[in-house]
């Protein structure tokens, strides 16, 4: 940086580690660990956002052999974001377990020392690798609940509501990573030419009302009377209240969100009779976008409860999920409640 006005913006520049240990610094009692933790995640997603951006030109793309737990194919990319997180949160002995969308059980880490859980999505929007449109990492992060006792599937079962952080990497156009401690949404953006996500929010807000909708329409017909009343709603002509909205719908929950996180709307993916209840797995996709939803002032419910209060009964369970800005949920709820029909066949 030649030039006086560069020096002055670098200056200006905070990047995610120096954020996370200021961060820490703030609590005298930190031990730090939660902070190397994060910084292991973040280390993990510079890796995968390198390799998604080569996966066009590698052999990289294409179906891996094995399918995961929930009988679809796993692409390579998907095993080898999994497996670089893994390998990530096991370099410091912080994590004693990990739940990924893409192994059937719990993985046992550091000798079960760590007093963290964290579950993740590796990679999600995977059927969107090989057309290069947006895809994610989501992680959520609880404490393990007692650490003297032996660790069992169990431990793993909290509400969202202990999460003590989540967030998400979207690689898109950017790479992105959001994250909250239950303190307010961080935002980084990946500057490749260094290598360092760059804070570029302190504290997001979701817009309280937003004129977008997402949902996959061409299942309407699998959704419930509530909901397709909803969906005629937001096509309604009114300029007052910025109707007909915007429909978009990526297919990937973390680039879905995190539009709505910046633009306001709604994002939802329902209970039907296609999916009674839901595609969308509650510990690893909706609790960690949710507490990230409600942290920037949006709410995520499954129509009829908070996302964050349902009490799980597996690791890998599915809920129907609308997330987004507070007054466009609270509309959705008074048309779910208003119809009690069960999903049309
Ligand atoms: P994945 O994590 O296995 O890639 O799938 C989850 C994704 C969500 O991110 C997305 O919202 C949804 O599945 C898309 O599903 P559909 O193809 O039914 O619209
Ligand atoms: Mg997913």
């Amino acid at each position: 940086f030649p030039n006086q006005k560069n020096q002055c913006f670098m200056k200006e520049l905070t990047t995610l580690e120096e954020y996370i240990i200021r961060a820490q610094n703030k609590f005298p009692g930190a031990t730090g660990e939660l902070s190397q933790l994060l910084r292991d995640i973040g280390l993990a997603a510079k890796i995968i956002s390198r390799e998604v951006n080569k996966a066009g030109i590698t052999n990289i793309l294409g179906y891996e052999k094995s399918e995961n737990v929930h009988g679809e194919s796993q692409k390579k990319l998907d095993l080898f974001a999994n497996e670089q997180l893994i390998s990530a949160l096991s370099r410091s002995n912080i994590t004693c377990m990990v739940i990924s969308e893409e192994n059937e059980g719990i993985v046992r880490l550091s000798g079960e020392s760590g007093k963290y859980i964290v579950y993740m999505d590796p990679l999600d929007g995977s059927s969107n690798i090989d057309v290069s449109v947006s895809i994610g990492s989501i992680f959520s992060i609880y404490m393990r609940p007692d650490g003297d006792k032996a660790l069992t599937e169990e431990d793993a079962l909290q509400t969202g509501e202990k999460q003590v952080a989540a967030g998400y990497v979207l690689y898109g156009s950017s790479t992105v990573m959001g994250y909250t401690t239950g303190l307010g949404v961080r935002l980084f953006t990946l500057d490749p030419s260094i290598g360092e996500f760059i804070l570029s929010s302190e504290d997001v807000k979701i817009p309280e009302y937003g004129n977008i909708y997402s949902a996959d329409e061409g299942s309407y017909n699998f959704w419930e009377l509530g909901l397709k009343k909803y969906v005629k709603h937001c096509q309604v002509i009114d300029p007052k209240t910025d109707r007909p909205f915007k429909a978009r719908y990526i297919g990937c929950m973390a680039a879905d969100v995190h539009r709505t996180l910046l633009q306001g709307g709604i994002f939802m993916y329902p209970d039907s009779s296609k999916y009674p209840n839901g595609k969308l797995r509650l510990m690893y996709e909706c609790n960690p976008l949710s507490f990230i939803i409600e942290q920037a002032g949006g709410l995520a419910t499954d129509g009829k409860k908070r996302i964050m209060e349902i009490k799980p009964s597996s690791l890998h369970e599915c809920t129907p999920i609308y997330i987004g800005s507070r007054k466009n949920v609270e509309k959705l709820k008074e048309f779910i409640s208003e119809s009690d029909e069960t999903p049309a066949g």
